[in-house]
């Protein structure tokens, strides 16, 4: 009956497929069952710290500033062990990468052991066990370095964007004070929230085959995670986001759910530069960076 099926009707089972479309439903069903265990790794357990205020202000914005977290005296300290320790200030940055804009060091717990004050801070460490999950651990410590360079680089970075779709983290320390012309982190509050915002472009991730165009560089790069100025207008009437610019003295610290929307900024002032040290956390064992995975095939 099937080869008679077929021999009348030569398209018949490509038309129900393709009306049906069972692919789109399968890799909707993938989807959602993947968002679905994700969601499961993200464990709020208030019981794991005693800073239930800063706490609430995470679950609500994702985002919680703490200043001078370390005195002046503090990060002097960890700043000279950068200055003698690490090529990041000096000229011929061999050891150091350039990365996004900034001097990276990384591994900057081991030569600069005063950064421990921020890396092993039980303060952060609770906070982010609490907020996120028990599980939660550093996978990357560095200390960035941002001059002020040529005016049309393009930096992901500094376009609004979320770090991943699996739970991930970061707390920043800044180590020299920052203006607003000093590069301020800048963060969507309220972007930490749920993930019906994200599910269009999630989806374009996930589901469709568009060719992948970032619409900084318009080349096929870390896609979809990117969101242009009117996106995030709209975005922000449409959910309620807040716009952070997160400016503060050596010594601020911010801890930011970077599932939510947020930016770097361009160091705009001339002989100006931006110091600051980063713990990245993540619960999985490789947060899903899949646009660069498709960049490498
Ligand atoms: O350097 C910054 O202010 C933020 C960079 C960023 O987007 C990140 O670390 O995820
Ligand atoms: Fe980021």
């Amino acid at each position: 009956m099937i080869s008679q099926l077929k021999y009348k009707y030569p398209y018949f089972f490509e038309d129900i497929q393709r009306n049906l479309n069972l692919k789109r439903i399968k890799e909707n069903i993938k989807f959602y069952y993947r968002a679905f265990q994700n969601s499961q790794l993200h464990k709020i357990n208030p019981q794991l710290t005693p800073h239930q205020d800063q706490l609430g202000q995470l679950i609500k914005d994702g985002v919680v500033v703490i200043e001078e977290f370390l005195s002046s005296t503090q990060v002097d300290k960890i700043v000279d062990e950068l200055k003698t320790k690490t090529e990041i200030y000096s000229k011929d940055k061999e050891n150091v990468k350039f990365f996004y804009s900034n001097y990276v060091v990384e591994k900057v717990d081991e030569v600069a052991p005063s950064s421990k004050l921020f890396f092993e801070s039980d303060y952060i460490n609770s906070l982010v066990k609490a907020y996120l999950s028990e599980e939660v651990r550093s996978v990357n410590k560095c200390a960035r370095l941002k001059f002020n360079i040529f005016e049309d680089h393009k930096d992901y970075t500094e376009e609004y964007h979320y770090d991943a779709d699996t739970p991930i983290f970061r707390a920043f320390l800044y180590l020299s004070d920052v203006g607003p012309d000093e590069g301020p982190f800048t963060y969507l509050a309220g972007s930490n929230r749920g993930f019906f915002w994200k599910l269009k472009k999630e989806k374009e991730e996930y589901v469709s085959n568009y060719p992948l165009k970032n619409p900084v560089f318009g080349e096929i790069v870390w896609d979809h995670r990117t969101y242009l100025l009117p996106e995030v207008h709209k975005l922000c009437i449409n959910w309620g986001f807040e716009q952070k610019v997160i400016t503060g003295k050596k010594g601020t610290l911010i801890l930011a759910d970077t599932r939510g929307l947020h930016k770097a900024s361009p160091v705009k002032k001339p002989n100006c530069h931006r110091l600051v040290l980063v713990n990245k956390l993540e619960v999985v064992d490789t947060a899903d960076y899949s646009n660069l995975g498709k960049l490498t095939k």
